[in-house]
């Protein structure tokens, strides 16, 4: 009989036999674990659960938030406020940071999530996901303030998302490679199906929503030219091209078989350093990335370098395949 190794499992012995992560954030993993499978369950029953449409309200973005968006916001509150591994959670989907209430104890660690990405999909019945990041509460801090979220990617402890399309599955990092679970809707438990995910180096996929060409910045056309051109032209291969508008789901497309996704600067908002959340979206994503041997940047320095200086901080995004990541790093280099 082959061995199934549980989500608890494989995090257990992560603590026990490597001492990699300490028990409280073992833990809070395995919360953020369950309330990602209440979301999924909440995103099957669909429209016959009445959780489709919009709530006639918006986010701290300006966004239309979707049912779906509060409610996932709100079973991982839920479920994240009382275990005693958290001070605070930050969302896309609130203004402000959530202290954890006085009535719970406080932990060290900090939360950070997209509830529910790629909402614009959740009517189409399109793959959406939960993204998230866990930080430690800095050392010198007493009491929590957002001031304490505004750390570099590279001082994450653990990242992940969940993807629900025809499998539910999470991925996740704790520092030491990545690995995937898929959910055993029998079991009701996140099952080990990839350990040590690596991304390929090379890729002829791209992702990117070439509706926004013209207000492309100079490095990412000449780049997606030199693509287009396909065999005939510098890059001597074809290159092929998808969009799922579901960031999740295009970075796990990257992850299972390599690609580059990019969601870059562009002239509609110049004042805005891009579309995506820097906390949030692309800090746990670069991070996966890198842990996977792919690479992470804004065109011109790696994400999880990149000091925030506010809790909705928006940030450009270039991801995926190590060799593609670094061609388009290196074109905005010499664009200067
Ligand atoms: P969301 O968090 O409000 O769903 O927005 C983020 C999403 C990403 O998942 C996706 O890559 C991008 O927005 C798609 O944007 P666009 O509709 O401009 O192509
Ligand atoms: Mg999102």
């Amino acid at each position: 009989m082959s061995k199934t190794i549980s989500l608890t499992r494989y995090l257990v012995e992560k603590q026990r036999v490597d001492g990699h992560i300490p028990a409280h954030l073992r833990l809070l993993i395995e919360v953020v674990a369950r309330a990602c499978k209440r979301i999924s369950l909440a995103i099957n029953k669909g429209a016959v659960g009445g959780v489709l449409g919009s709530a006639g309200s918006e986010n701290v973005q300006g966004e239309v938030q979707k049912k779906l968006d509060i409610i996932a916001n709100e079973v991982l509150i839920e479920a994240n406020e009382w275990g005693g591994h958290l001070a605070a959670m930050a969302s896309e989907e609130m203004e402000s940071i959530h202290v954890v209430p006085n009535r719970y104890p406080q932990g060290e660690y900090l939360l950070l999530f997209d509830p529910l990405d790629g909402s614009s999909n959740i009517e189409v019945n399109v793959s959406i996901g939960t993204i998230f990041s866990v930080l430690h509460m800095p050392e010198e801090s007493r009491s929590v303030q957002e001031n304490d979220f505004l750390q570099s990617g590279s001082r994450q402890v653990a990242a992940g998302y969940c993807i629900y399309g025809p499998q539910t599955t999470l991925v996740l990092t704790v520092g030491d490679g990545v690995a995937s679970f898929t959910l055993d809707r029998e079991q009701g438990s996140f099952v080990l199906t990839q350990d040590n995910l690596r991304i390929p180096e090379d890729t002829h996929e791209f992702a990117i929503n070439m509706s926004n060409m013209r207000h492309w910045d100079a490095p990412v056309r000449r780049y997606i030219d030199e693509c287009l051109q396909g065999k005939d032209g510098p890059r001597g291969k074809d290159f092929n091209m998808r969009w799922i508008a579901s960031m999740v789901a295009d970075v796990h497309r990257i992850m299972t078989r390599g690609g580059i996704f990019m969601y870059p600067w562009d002239q509609r908002e110049p004042d805005k350093p891009g579309k995506l959340r820097l906390m949030y979206e692309a800090n746990p994503m670069a991070w996966l990335i890198e842990q996977a041997g792919g690479a992470a940047t804004n065109g011109r320095q790696r994400i999880l370098d990149v000091q925030p200086q506010k809790l909705h901080e928006r940030v450009s995004v270039i991801l995926g395949s190590k060799n593609e990541v670094e061609r388009v790093t290196r074109y905005h280099q010499q664009a200067g």
